[in-house]
């Protein structure tokens, strides 16, 4: 249903004043001994020992960073350790109130928090529940050295296994949580509810708010936490997860049980420091992280500042924000005051800081305060705490043995299985759904007006006699993309998609028209203008169990969703150790009309990245196909599409293009016309141009040309392209996208190598210019044309007898622009 959501002038030009409510700052103010009515003695001494717990951990592995040994044990350690010595309370506190179902997200500095919300989780997990969870994971390989003599209680063994877990994780042990393949900065352990940490910092703002998004559109229990660092405030990932956690839609116009806000609390760690530059008084404007709240939204995220060295100053905050959302009116800001008095790295100096600082809150420390405040309040016995003291230490030294052990911790064996972090990149999932359930739609599918209005439309291009249809009665590939679309909404019912004008636009080109009616707003709906977080929290959803399609305009935004491309879509199946899947079949246009900065085709970019599916289908009948592979898959995939041809009707396959539901495999490339003397093969939209040319080819020269479409990039099977090349030995490589760098120059150096022996000449690559794209009226000189590829032929491949080429494609030529770089 189109929203209405009337603007009026006379409302908007009144004359007011915006106004903001105080933002509480450090305002809990209860004694132990006030506190005693909702905490038991066991309650306070277990916050006492997950705090130290977190202090020897890290101590540990401070000193083994800087001493390479810790209690007599010896290790190196050569990989990172971020540590967060003073900033137990923060982490505790934070945790102590979760549930199994509340998922943390953190950084790089969050070891601490790992095992925080571990403890907390193995505290409310029944005994059952902890060994199915520990028995599961991997199979048991990570419980496996845990258990070894193991006499105490599954409690006991759950806290092993939580601190081995994450230690062996550390060491890069296969026996980590995460095959040793996340490390220090990204180790997480889903069933306690921990999500990945990241070291990009900021990287979590955005994948966290998607996590949420999951729980929200799913119906899940639970809420998510962000921690993210005082510094890292300032990056965008994290300002752009905060515009779509806040989006006024989710009040406006998500209706019935979807109406309200986001379960998200963004939990600023605020250690004061990012590395060494000080966050306020230096690097940030805030002065106080908490006041960011009030430039969000209207509630100013309920934001609070909190003592962060008192633990139950945050536990009574989560208490009371946890409140507001069950009441659906988050998201929520939290500015937890601490502080790290260990470096940011062991290798830092602490040049940035000077010693009576650090040792002014050494005199502040929280657990040694605490512990005080325990004794003082009858709650424990100063041997009491030097027992837990004692007790953790032992805890600390037993898993320090046990993931130093190469027999019992070994690394992931590279020599005996080579391609084991290969094989582990694509989950290589085969899903109609993520989950069970029925797909929540507005109108039976068959109702809708557009696959109605496709009923009526001609599925091949021409007709009888080979003419083609009038351009408003051909299906189109536009169409391809929303029929494989809005089947899917149909089948999944965690599917969701948006973008920017994703709703009752249509999305910008169209491809979307009929969706707007077909599903309620949870299910499709605008994003704001955040490249970054439309792909991050797509990323968030998918890794909590949901299928997401989200959309990039225009090719060229993908730089504004950099991080979230580059780094996080295709990094987190393997680094997880295979525990995430990644369903997001990211769409993103590739322009041609508007200049500069509209028109790029960075294929090569995203092909150049490890994990990443690419696609780039140009016929109604592959764009179905694909998009219909893509989203019944489990990894993630770009999925190319060009703005030259969302309305081409399918000229290849005479059968037209299936109403019903058909795969192509990602992969194939697909031979479009067949010939005997050259092939031409094409990445994209060029395939246009290339047929073009290979009948000019065949009608001028008497030259037959097999054009063969690339369709997909990651993965590509080259049989049919070698298969072609023995069969012609002559090839040439074209497509839209700036030829230097490009997919196609990879293409043209495999070929070389794979089909050396067959070719007549090396292969040539035809693309676009190495300048900016020029304006629509000039681009004939800079993307590829029909002459350009007869050119290239009879400069490079075979003389065409009474040619005369209009365009340079000789040596000098090719050594000239390099040797300027254009
Ligand atoms: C995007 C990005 N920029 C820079 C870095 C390098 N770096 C690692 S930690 C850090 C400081 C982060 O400070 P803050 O967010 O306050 O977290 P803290 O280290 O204090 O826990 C920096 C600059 C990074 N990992 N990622
Ligand atoms: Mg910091």
């Amino acid at each position: 249903m189109p929203k209405s959501l009337f603007i009026s002038p006379s409302e908007l030009r009144k004359a007011g004043f915006l106004e903001f409510s105080p933002i509480p700052v450090n305002r809990y103010n209860k004694t132990i001994g006030e506190e005693k009515e909702f905490f038991t003695d066991d309650d306070f001494l277990r916050i006492y020992r997950d705090m130290m717990v977190i202090r020897e951990f890290e101590t540990m592995l401070n000193l083994i960073k800087t001493r390479g040994e810790y209690n007599g044990i010896a290790y190196n350690h050569p990989g990172p350790a971020h540590l967060s010595i003073g900033q137990e309370a923060a982490a505790v506190g934070m945790a102590y109130t979760l549930t199994v179902d509340d998922f943390i997200f953190g950084s790089h500095r969050s070891h601490g928090e790992i095992l925080a919300k571990g403890l907390s989780a193995i505290h409310q997990l029944g005994e059952e529940a902890l060994m199915q969870i520990m028995e599961s994971h991997f199979g048991g390989t990570t419980l496996r050295p845990v258990l070894a003599g193991h006499e105490g209680t599954t409690r006991e063994l759950a806290v092993r296994f939580l601190v081995y877990g994450t230690l062996a994780e550390i060491f890069a042990r296969e026996t980590g949580f995460n095959r040793g393949l996340g490390g220090s900065m990204h180790a997480f352990f889903t069933p306690f509810g921990v999500y990945p940490n990241n070291a990009i910092v900021g990287g979590s703002g955005d994948i966290a708010a998607g996590a949420a998004l999951f729980k929200k559109v799913n119906r899940k229990k639970g809420i998510v936490v962000a921690n993210i660092g005082d510094a890292s405030m300032a990056c965008g990932p994290v300002w752009e997860g905060l515009s779509f956690a806040a989006m006024d839609q989710f009040h406006s116009l998500w209706e019935e049980d979807m109406k309200g806000g986001l379960p998200l609390i963004v939990n600023i760690m605020n250690n004061q420091y990012g590395m060494g530059g000080q966050t306020a008084g230096e690097t940030m404007g805030y002065g106080i992280a908490a006041r960011i709240g009030a430039g969000v939204n209207g509630d100013q995220m309920h934001a609070e500042r909190v003592d962060g060295y008192n633990p139950l100053a945050v536990i009574d905050a989560y208490r009371r924000k946890r409140q507001i959302l069950e009441e659906k009116r988050g998201p929520v800001l939290l500015d937890v005051l601490t502080y790290r008095y260990s470096g940011h790295s062991p290798s830092d100096a602490s040049s940035y800081r000077s010693k009576e600082e650090v040792e002014a809150w050494e005199q502040a420390d929280s657990i040694g305060w605490f512990g005080n405040e325990l004794v003082r309040a009858g709650v424990a016995e100063p041997l009491q705490l030097e027992q837990i003291r004692q007790e953790t230490g032992e805890l600390i030294g037993w898993a320090l043995k046990l993931a130093t052990d190469d027999e019992v911790s070994p690394r992931m064996n590279l020599y005996a299985r080579p391609n084991l972090i290969g094989e582990m990149m694509f989950s290589e999932g085969s899903a109609d759904r993520m989950a069970e359930g029925v797909p929540e739609a507005c109108h039976p599918l068959e109702e809708n007006p557009r696959i109605r209005q496709l009923a009526t439309r001609e599925r091949y291009a021409f007709d009888k006699e080979g003419k083609p249809h009038s351009k408003i009665r051909n299906y189109v590939l536009r169409d391809g993309i929303f029929e494989a679309i809005i089947d899917r909404f149909y089948k999944d019912p965690t599917l969701i998609a948006y973008g920017e004008e994703n709703r009752d636009w249509g999305g910008a080109f169209a491809v979307y028209r009929g969706l707007t009616e077909a599903l309620p707003y949870h299910r499709l709906f605008n994003s704001p203008i955040s490249e970054g977080a439309i792909v991050g929290t797509a990323i968030g959803y998918a890794m909590c169990g949901g299928r997401v399609v989200p959309e990039i305009m225009y090719c060229d935004f993908l730089g504004r969703a950099g991080d979230e491309v580059f780094n996080q879509l295709p990094k987190w199946q393997a680094m997880s150790g295979n525990v995430l899947k990644m369903p997001v079949v990211l769409r993103v246009s590739v322009g041609s009309k508007y200049g500069a900065q509209h028109s790029q085709d960075w294929t090569a970019l995203a092909a150049h990245i490890p994990g990443l599916k690419v696609v780039f289908p140009v016929t109604p009948y592959d764009a179905k196909g694909l998009m219909n592979s893509a989203l019944q898959g489990t990894d993630p995939v770009i999925f190319f599409e060009s703005q030259r041809i969302y309305d081409i009707g399918e000229m290849f396959r005479k059968e037209g293009v299936p109403a019903g539901y058909y795969e192509i495999p990602l992969g194939e490339p697909d031979i479009k016309r067949p010939g005997e003397d050259v092939t031409i093969l094409t990445v994209g939209a060029t395939l246009y141009r290339a047929i073009e040319a290979a009948g000019i080819l065949q009608e001028k020269y008497g030259l037959s040309a097999e054009v063969i479409d690339a369709r997909s990039l990651v993965p590509f099977n080259y049989e049919t392209v070698i298969g072609s090349v023995k069969k012609t030995g002559r090839i040439v490589i074209s497509g839209d996208a700036s030829a230097r760098c490009s997919f196609m120059r990879e293409l043209a150096s495999t070929i070389t190598e794979l089909a050396f022996d067959y070719l007549d000449a090396p292969p040539v690559v035809v693309g676009s210019r190495n300048w900016i794209t020029p304006a629509y009226e000039l681009e004939e000189h800079f993307f590829p044309q029909p002459s350009w590829i007869i050119d290239a032929i009879h400069e490079r491949i075979v003389p065409l007898k009474g040619h005369t080429p209009t365009h340079d494609f000789s040596e000098a030529e090719q050594l000239d622009r390099n040797a300027r770089g254009i």
